[in-house]
This record gives C-alpha cells, sequence and structure tokens, in this order.
C-alpha cells in the first residue's frame, strides 16, 4: 500500500489521513470475531467503563489473538508507516476503543504523545497511529473529532498541570485540555470526524488534539488503533516501566508479511 504524494503531503499540513475501506468484509469479519474472543478474556488488559459493565477498551490484543497479530505486519499498516516514519518501526501499543452502542463513554480532548511523555518518559513524538475502523462510522456512532493541523503546535499548554505517574492505562480524562484551551485551539484549526465504512483507516499524528462524544446510538463502533513507534524512540522510564500490554518492549524492527488475515486465527477458535 504506498501512499501517493499528495496523501503524504495532506498528512503532514493535517496530521491525519482517511484511506476508505483498506481492508475487505472478510477481514473486518475476521478481526471482529477475533475482537469478540479477546473481549471476553478477564485480566488488567481489559477497561470497563465507569458505570456498568460494559468493555471501554482491551489492550495488546495481538499478544493472544493472531488475526491482529498478522495485522501489524500488513503492508497496509506497515508500509505507511515506514514512509512516514522515515525508518525502521515496531509496535508501541495496540488497543480496541469498543465505544459500545448506549454505553461508549467520551473520549476527552487530548494529545497522545502527552500521555506517553509523562507516563513512560518517551523522547520525542516520532510515532504514528494507524485507526482502523472495524464498524461502520457515522456522525452517529461517536466519531474520533480531529483539530486539523493542531500537531503542528507542539504539545498545548502547562504540561506540569499534569503528574501522571500511572502504571495503568493514561485515560484521557487524565491528561485532558481545558475549555480555554479548546476554545482557542477550535478557533484556529476547526475540526473534523473522518467518516466511512469498516475497513477504513485513519493514520493520526501522535500530537494531534482529539476527542470523542459518547455513543448515543443503537450502533457499535469499535475503534482499533496500533501505535508505530520509530526504532530508536524507545521509553527511557525513570521508575517501573508500564506493563507489556499497554507498551511493548519488543522493539525489533517489524518486517512486511501479507499472510491473510481471514486464516490467520483458523476457522473455529
Ligand atoms: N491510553 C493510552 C495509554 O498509553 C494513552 C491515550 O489515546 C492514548 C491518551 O495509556
Ligand atoms: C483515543 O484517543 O485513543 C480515543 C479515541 C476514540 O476511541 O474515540
Ligand atoms: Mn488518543
Amino acid at each position: 500500500m504506498r501512499l501517493t504524494d499528495d496523501e503524504v503531503r495532506g498528512y503532514r499540513e493535517r496530521g491525519f489521513l482517511l484511506v476508505e475501506s483498506l481492508f475487505g468484509p472478510e477481514e473486518v469479519d475476521a478481526l471482529r470475531a477475533a475482537f469478540l474472543r479477546d473481549s471476553r478474556v478477564p485480566g488488567e488488559q481489559r477497561i470497563l467503563e465507569d458505570k456498568g459493565d460494559t468493555v471501554r477498551a482491551v489492550y495488546g490484543s495481538h499478544r493472544r489473538q493472531p488475526e491482529f497479530a498478522a495485522l501489524v505486519r500488513n503492508s497496509r499498516l506497515l508500509e505507511p508507516a515506514h514512509r512516514l516514519l522515515g525508518r525502521d518501526v515496531y509496535l508501541f501499543q495496540l488497543k480496541v476503543n469498543a465505544k459500545p452502542p448506549f454505553t461508549g463513554e467520551q473520549w476527552a480532548w487530548h494529545q497522545d504523545f502527552l500521555a506517553w511523555q509523562l507516563a513512560d518518559n518517551l523522547p520525542a513524538p516520532r510515532l504514528l497511529n494507524v485507526g482502523v475502523f472495524l464498524d461502520d462510522v457515522t456522525e452517529f456512532n461517536g466519531p474520533v473529532i480531529f483539530l486539523p493541523g493542531s500537531h503542528r503546535d507542539g504539545l498545548v499548554g502547562d504540561r506540569t498541570r499534569h503528574s501522571t505517574r500511572s502504571v495503568q492505562h493514561v485515560d484521557p480524562d487524565d491528561i485532558s485540555l481545558t475549555p480555554a484551551q479548546m476554545a482557542d485551539l477550535v478557533n484556529r484549526h476547526g475540526m473534523e470526524s473522518p467518516k466511512g465504512p469498516a475497513g477504513s483507516v485513519v493514520f493520526f499524528d501522535p500530537e494531534i488534539v482529539h476527542g470523542s462524544a459518547p455513543n448515543m446510538s443503537p450502533f457499535p463502533r469499535k475503534l482499533l488503533i496500533a501505535t508505530y513507534n520509530a526504532v530508536g524512540n524507545e521509553p527511557r522510564p525513570t521508575g517501573e516501566p508500564r506493563p507489556e500490554y499497554l507498551i511493548c518492549r519488543d522493539n525489533r524492527p517489524l518486517r512486511i508479511s501479507d499472510e491473510p488475515l481471514v486464516t490467520a486465527g483458523g476457522e473455529n477458535r
């Protein structure tokens, strides 16, 4: 999957790039089945919504489900990662934000790199997020909203306001931008929410300001986010590093492998 020069330019300027229907319906079915299986595995990697007992997010599914292990090496993700980061990359984090119908809560306005700088002492924002839509994303089911170009402001505001020495997952609520900051940012950058059928992919920058509203629709909005880090930009934790399911320690460069996602997990698992 080669990005065109125009697409690369668009990504650099705007901080995100939507490519519709990069994965086909059978591949999406396989990924959804793998997520369903994985969301039943109890453990710390599974985050529940505050109210009720629906799943908010699951981390590190590539460690348990072969479909996700295959996905992170697929050329449709890895080629753009090589192109946009300009060097060897490894998988830094993989999560699925589940946004279930009716109960999926908001993801507060934030910049990812702040979380990783505070919690993991990550040196530089040399990462790429790849969001894979596991459901159709519409205006109704809580699409991610981006502030185009906001990544070029760098980290916004006073980071000493936050003291995230979390050993667990950092919820965007913990590092959220203030209403005053958001009013100014939206005034300067505007807002845009990429939408499209399941199987579409949105590439986005670790410093772009983003967030999403609750899902009050009857439709799920499962979003997988694979985050690649440039080899050489590993976290330098001062204390105990965060658990492996959150922040991968295996920094060996990923090599492209287009093993089919559909058969990767076997038929009847
Ligand atoms: N939950 C992530 C982590 O690493 C951080 C958030 O969207 C990414 C801000 O704990
Ligand atoms: C995130 O930034 O990880 C959450 C975005 C979302 O799932 O809406
Ligand atoms: Mn985020």
